[in-house]
């Protein structure tokens, strides 16, 4: 039996269709069979605000999501760097109880730390200043004060400088860092810690500590890239790929 199952970085958009049918074949097949889903961040490409809400597309997932919770499942979802301005509006409609990050709980009996993974990436000081600015409560009510073509017109600019500044950053600076993981681990008294945000998958063993990094998706790869982690009613932890199969239990070194 299932009891939660774990995704993050889907960035979902309208241009994806393929990623999209990805996710909405998961949300149908796999998730209505557990009793929690949690979404760690980036469910979205980006998200410019609540009023972004009604286009066909974002219905389409909101709908899904709503119906995954009408069946039973509960929905939890936890901000992440590109979809940190969703609200309350979405999530309601979606079915979906906000997590704040660092999220602790305690699934089938495992006391587990769950964060969305790039407050930890503190090597990134750039990165961690922007996380500051975007993240304070005036800020946002300022920047979502601007009608909302605006606002894309800025996210959009950001995306495209970043194209640039992304690929002369080292791929250590784009990492969590070492310290600020024990931190996490610290602060929660959790054993497993559950994080994306890195598209870096792997398990990794802290001591006696586990922190498993999610996947990100895309349905356009070859073979699709996404997958999700499964909590069973004993505490086992199961990683699957995109397409449901189950992976064996490679533990990276550390
Ligand atoms: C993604 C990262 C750039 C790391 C901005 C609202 C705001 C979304 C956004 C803008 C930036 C994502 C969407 C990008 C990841 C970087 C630099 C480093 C470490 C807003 C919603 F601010 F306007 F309100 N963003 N982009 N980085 O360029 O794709 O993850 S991005
Ligand atoms: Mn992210």
């Amino acid at each position: 039996e299932t009891v939660a199952l774990f995704v993050s970085d889907l960035h979902l958009q309208e241009n994806s269709p393929a990623t999209t049918a990805l996710f909405l074949a998961f949300l149908a097949q796999h998730a209505v069979q557990a009793r929690q889903l949690y979404l760690l961040g980036d469910l979205f490409e980006y998200w410019a605000g609540d009023d972004d809400i009604d286009t066909p597309y974002v219905r389409t997932i909101v709908d899904a999501l709503h119906a995954t919770s009408s069946a039973g499942v509960q929905l939890f979802w936890m901000a992440g760097n590109r979809d940190f301005l969703v609200g309350e509006g979405f999530a309601r409609a979606a079915g979906m109880v906000r997590l704040s990050d660092p999220h602790v709980a305690r699934i089938a009996n495992i006391p587990m730390v769950l964060a969305h993974g790039d407050a930890q990436c503190t090597d990134d000081h750039d990165y961690q200043a922007f996380r500051r600015q975007v993240r304070d409560p005036q800020w946002q009510k300022a920047f979502l004060a601007q009608p909302l073509a605006e606002r894309k017109a800025i996210i959009d600019g950001m995306r495209a400088g970043s194209r640039d500044a992304q690929r002369t950053k080292t791929m250590d600076i784009m990492d969590v860092n070492p310290d600020a993981i024990a931190a996490v681990f610290a602060g929660s008294g959790a054993s497993v810690l559950i994080h994306g945000h890195t598209h870096r998958p792997a398990i990794h063993r802290h001591g006696p500590l586990l922190r498993y990094v999610l996947p990100d998706w895309d349905g356009d790869a070859v073979p699709p890239r996404g997958g999700w982690l499964a909590v069973d009613a004993g505490g086992a932890i199961h990683r699957h790929d995109a397409a449901g199969a189950l992976l064996p239990e490679t533990a990276a070194g550390r």
